[in-house]
């Protein structure tokens, strides 16, 4: 079938609008309608070429709701006028990781889906003949496009895909990472660093998880509004600091160091700041933020033989199978904000207007609606 697409030909040139060829769905897999997809740092990321794991031609885009259409051959779990949101991180049930009650990385098509294929090795989206490879197992960035099974969660029919497409990413990352992967307690101060979909969506968490203060870093001063809406407590601008490292201005701050810190940019440098504005004793970061190619992280060994922790989280730690669906649950209940994280909705032709938003710190998230 025919499907209008968005495909990133090649690094650092705007997406084109196309219409692919998308082949249906073999054993194991489903076709998909996207109805909306939500536009991440991460996409742009790969579109820049920065990403180690970026190869081109590439349908990008991962943080869709979209409607089931076909099912190939074999799969029980979906059916035809399903709800569903994509998964980077699939859940199989069956592989070590899944099984370890440890991790939410499945590794089952971990190969295959790091080299832009379907399971068996080949690309269901071309064009004139010639292959496009698939990005993160999802390509949201297709009106039509072909997943696994195990790469799809089953959600509420009445919750709408044009607005928990955004749980596919950034707000589940967020949330995850202070629920799951930090486990912060009431009354723990947290500092967030970076105010994008993921930096706010870690500021809902911590609220969430009823943190005492939430100390939050931009140097764009535009994100404090929101952060503050979503009840952030403390504003750092580095900018305002030219001649402190911004790890001391935390610790100056909250008497020796916040209990939890995150890194919500993938700043090598902040990450190191992140880790160093926790406490003494016990104090714990969580990488979020994702670097570019061949990027390292440092800081003192000291810091971690005197209590620090260093830590990283992926799709906040949620299994997103078994749990997403109840994050889907926690919006129709109000218990999770996502319509306030969208500042601009655009159809599919107008993509790189999104892309051009972000990079100009001007939308929190913009929505692509089919
Ligand atoms: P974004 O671009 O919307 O937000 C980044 C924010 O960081 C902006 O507000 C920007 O002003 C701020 N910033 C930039 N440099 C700064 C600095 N030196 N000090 C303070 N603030 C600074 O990005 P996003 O969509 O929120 O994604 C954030 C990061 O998370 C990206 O690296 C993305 O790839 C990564 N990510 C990770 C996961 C995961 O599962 N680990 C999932 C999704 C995204
Ligand atoms: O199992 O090695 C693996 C794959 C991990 C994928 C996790 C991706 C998280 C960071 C990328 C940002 C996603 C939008
Ligand atoms: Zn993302
Ligand atoms: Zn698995």
């Amino acid at each position: 079938m025919k499907s209008r697409a968005a495909v990133a030909w090649e690094a650092g040139k705007p997406l084109c609008i196309e219409q692919v060829d998308v082949a249906g769905p073999k054993a194991g897999e489903v076709l998909v309608r996207i109805v909306a997809t939500g536009v991440c740092h991460t996409d742009a990321f790969t579109l820049s070429g920065a990403d180690p794991e970026g190869q081109f031609p590439v349908i990008l885009g991962h943080e869709g709701g979209g409607i089931v259409e076909e099912v190939g051959e074999g799969v029980t779990s979906l059916k035809v006028g399903d709800h569903v949101i994509p998964l980077y991180t699939p859940e199989c049930g069956q592989c070590k990781f899944c099984l370890s009650g440890k991790t939410n990385l499945c590794q089952k098509i971990r190969v295959t889906q790091g080299r832009g294929v379907m399971p068996d090795g080949s690309s269901r989206f071309s064009l004139n003949g010639k292959p496009l490879l698939h990005y993160m197992g999802t390509s949201t960035f297709s009106e039509y496009t072909v997943l696994p099974e195990i790469s799809l969660a089953k959600i509420n029919k009445a919750a709408p895909l044009e607005k928990v497409c955004l749980l596919g990413c950034g707000i589940t990352t967020g949330i995850g990472a202070v629920l799951n992967t930090a486990k912060v307690e009431p009354g723990a101060s947290v500092a967030v660093f970076g105010l994008g979909g993921i930096g706010l969506s870690v500021v809902q968490g911590a609220v969430m998880a009823r943190a005492g203060r939430i100390v939050v870093v931009d140097t764009n001063a535009d994100k404090f509004e929101m952060a503050r809406a979503l009840g952030a407590t403390d504003f750092v601008n580095p900018k305002d600091y030219p001649d402190t490292p911004i790890q001391q201005v935390i610790v100056d701050l909250t008497d020796g160091g916040v209990d939890y810190s995150f890194e919500c940019i993938g700043n090598v440098n902040v990450m190191r700041a992140a880790l160093e504005c926790c406490h003494k004793g016990w104090g714990e970061s969580v990488i979020i933020g994702v670097a570019g190619a061949g990027q390292e992280i440092s800081t003192r060994p000291f810091q971690l033989v005197t209590g620090r922790v260093w830590r990283g989280s992926a799709f906040g730690g949620v299994k997103g199978r078994s749990q997403l669906p109840g994050y889907v649950d926690r919006y129709m209940a109000g218990e999770i904000k996502i319509d306030e994280m969208i500042t601009k909705v655009l159809p599919l032709e107008r993509i790189n207007e999104a892309f051009e938003l972000m990079h100009e710190g001007k939308v929190i998230r913009s929505v692509i609606h089919y």
